[in-house]
């Protein structure tokens, strides 16, 4: 009798106790039903979408969600910049700021609502959707669909797109992968690939990443199907290709750790003068730009290196940006995140033939590092809850706002 009466005394208190989380306790995330304000002295903090947790005021990592103060939102975890990175980058010279986006976020209208604002982001590159997988997983039949899909948004935003990309070692078909080709079979097999697709979108590309990812860390030829087929030829018939089926678009080669000055960056400037001695079609070099927080070239090298690839008559474009960090963030890791961010952006800004920047998605919710790297992400300038985070001032800044 005495138990039950306790019971039923704790059941009519315990909201009332617990209507704010306790530091340390959960306040929000998807599902949770639970208080979603902190005690005293805690804020609120997204850990991830699924759970929020209350953190003492000066342990704060990433965006806060339901009730943050706001002296604590402002406190080194949030952007406080107002500027519109696209109108920003214009104004400044570039042609764009952009995004990279994938299909299965463009159910979440929130997520479609911010990546529409063409003040925010001028540009878009589908992430995954022109991929050969995507575009003739068999021979000689395409879909269109996921790429049509993303190239329809952003001519209803007005945005300009890069095209990526028509021939790359991953994300292949088997039947391409696999393959058993002599050099012609091969090589109207990439003729017809790169022609059919540059063409569907003739007229409503700017860039093509034409040729993706070419070569190996130490500046050797990776090889693949291609390259074990054809050589380097494989490279000129991609670009001759996507030269006849639209005469305007820029034609790019695209890779990472090009960046800097190194072994790799000399065997793509090598290409590019083999390449222009031949008069092969070329026009830029996508500098991919996947960082890590606390390691990012420092502005003088990647500018001079774009400066080289430049002095051999290419524009070149940021193309992948994001810059991660082990996680979990802290206010030190996200403060050095905005100034690696404005590193990189300074470095484009401060050559004219650096056309514009593209990051590769916009938000934590969707980025590719999690999954590729265990324990790592963060890596963007919207966290995952949409927040804009210290990075998204480090670009502000980088375009010299
Ligand atoms: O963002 C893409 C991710 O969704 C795919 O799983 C991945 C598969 O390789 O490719 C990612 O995009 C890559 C881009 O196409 C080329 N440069 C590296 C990018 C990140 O891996």
């Amino acid at each position: 009798m005495f138990l039950t009466k306790l019971f039923a005394t704790l059941a009519i208190l315990l909201p009332a106790v617990y209507a704010q989380s306790q530091v340390w306790g959960q306040c929000g995330g998807q599902g949770w039903t639970g208080p979603t304000t902190c005690v005293s002295g805690s804020t609120c903090v997204a850990q991830n979408a699924w759970y929020s947790q209350c953190l003492p005021g000066n342990l704060q990592s990433s965006g806060s969600t339901s009730a943050p103060s706001t002296t604590t939102t402002s406190s080194g975890s949030q952007s406080t910049s107002t500027a519109k990175l696209n109108t920003l980058a214009k104004a400044k010279g570039k042609l764009y700021f952009g995004s990279a986006t994938d299909n299965p976020e463009l159910t979440n209208t929130a997520y479609v609502a911010i990546l529409s604002d063409s003040t925010t982001f001028g540009q878009i590159t589908p992430g995954n959707s022109m991929k050969w997988d995507a575009t003739e997983p068999t021979q000689g039949q395409f879909s269109w669909t996921g790429a049509d899909q993303i190239v329809n948004l952003a001519t209803t935003n007005g945005q300009v797109l890069r095209g990526h990309n028509c021939v790359w070692h991953n994300q292949l078909p088997s039947w391409v992968s696999s393959g058993s080709f002599t050099s012609a079979q091969l090589t109207s097999i990439i003729q017809n690939h790169c022609s059919t697709l540059v063409g569907h979108y003739k007229g409503q590309i700017y860039s093509w990443d034409v040729v993706n990812e070419p070569f190996n860390d130490d500046g050797t030829w990776r090889t693949d199907v291609f390259y074990n087929t054809l050589g380097t030829d494989y490279i000129q018939i991609a670009l001759n290709a996507a030269r006849s089926a639209d005469p305007a678009a820029k034609l790019y080669i695209n890779d990472y750790n090009i960046e800097y000055p190194g072994a790799k960056s000399t065997a793509m400037q090598s290409l590019v003068k083999t390449l222009k001695a031949a008069s092969v079609p070329l026009d830029g070099i996508g500098l991919q730009s996947h960082f890590i927080v606390g390691s990012v070239p420092s502005t003088s090298s990647l500018e001079s290196n774009m400066n080289a690839f430049v002095a051999l008559g290419v524009e070149v474009a940021i193309t992948e940006l994001d810059i991660r960090m082990t996680l979990p963030t802290t206010p030190t890791l996200l403060a050095q995140q905005k100034t690696d961010y404005t590193s990189v952006i300074s470095a484009c800004q401060a050559v004219d033939q650096c056309v514009g920047i593209t990051i590769w998605d916009w938000t934590d919710k969707y980025s590719w590092v999690p999954s590729t790297f265990s324990g790592q992400g963060a890596a963007l300038p919207w966290d995952e809850n949409f927040q804009k985070k210290p990075a998204y001032d480090g670009i502000a800044i980088g375009f010299g706002n």
